[in-house]
């Protein structure tokens, strides 16, 4: 039902923002549910939200940025998330976060971005999903569902992955990689790519540019909240919600520092796309 009514309400919106450009890619069996193509002069409100400063501990991954506003720039048809070396108290580098949260959120779909991304040491850009209303438990019970992540100092990598609990309650994930030199890409992380799921009841599949990264099926994921024969599907059935952002150092790049002339580095998203079944 809720998500019935966010089409109706998004309707206007979808008129707006040019669905003419990509209205033969829509897959077959699905409708366009969403799409921001950041055509205009700054980040639609009525769609992202913002994530300010450095969260609990770097946001519980030692993450040495601040977020701010001012470093998600629309421009000339694209979103530019800028990480920069800029001082904000006791911080040294600044960059943007920013989410759909209670305003953009769906249960399965085609979800994909097309993005391009710095080769710089230390940045950790990422376009993901996180749980809407969270039914299974904090994290990492709810689950986690990255489309996206890379290490700015690996020119021809990305990864993707899913995060859960197992039955214990431990935390777990699973991860794909990919490597556009050993896939015949002759480009690296700094052209655009499309990142995209296919996420549905039976399986979570991660693909670049079209081809399958990593297919994660069902029977892999859990959370400790609720029985697998009851709930199979848990805990990715419930509604999710979209994040862009780029990290600066952190766990995922092993805690790297940014060079020492380092001044600024962009993460460049052209669109943002979801369709789901009709
Ligand atoms: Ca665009």
């Amino acid at each position: 039902m809720r998500t019935k009514l966010l089409t109706l309400t998004l309707l206007p919106l979808l008129l707006l923002s040019g669905c003419k450009k990509n209205k033969s890619n829509i897959p077959e069996g699905y409708t366009l549910f969403f799409e921001d193509e950041f055509d205009g002069e700054s980040l639609n409100k009525d769609i992202w939200s913002f994530e300010i400063g450095n969260g609990n501990n770097g946001w519980g991954n030692s993450e040495v940025e601040y977020y701010k506003e001012e470093n998600a720039v629309v421009k000339d048809g694209k979103l530019h998330i800028v990480a920069k070396k800029e001082k904000v108290g006791d911080f040294d580098y600044t960059s943007a976060r920013i989410k759909t949260v209670n305003k953009i959120k769906f249960t399965y779909g085609i979800v994909e971005a097309r993005i391009s991304l710095p080769a710089e040491k230390a940045m950790w850009p990422a376009f993901w999903m996180m749980p809407n209303d969270s039914t299974y438990g904090g994290w990492p019970h709810s689950g986690e569902i990255d489309i996206m992540e890379a290490n700015g100092a690996s020119q021809y990598g990305t990864s993707c992955a899913i995060h859960y609990s197992l039955s214990g309650g431990t935390h777990t994930y699973d991860t794909g990689y990919n490597n556009m030199k050993t896939r015949d890409f002759t480009s690296s992380i700094t052209e655009f790519h499309v990142y995209k799921v296919d996420w549905s009841e039976d399986k979570i599949a991660m693909y670049v540019d079209d081809r399958l990264i990593k297919e994660f099926p069902q029977r892999l994921w859990s959370t400790a909240t609720v029985s697998k024969d009851t709930n199979p599907g848990a805990p990715f059935d419930k509604d999710f919600y979209l994040l862009l952002n780029m990290a600066i150092s952190g766990n995922y790049v092993k805690g790297d520092m940014p060079n020492g002339d380092f001044t600024s580095a962009e993460m460049v998203v052209d669109y943002v796309r979801v369709y789901t079944l009709n």
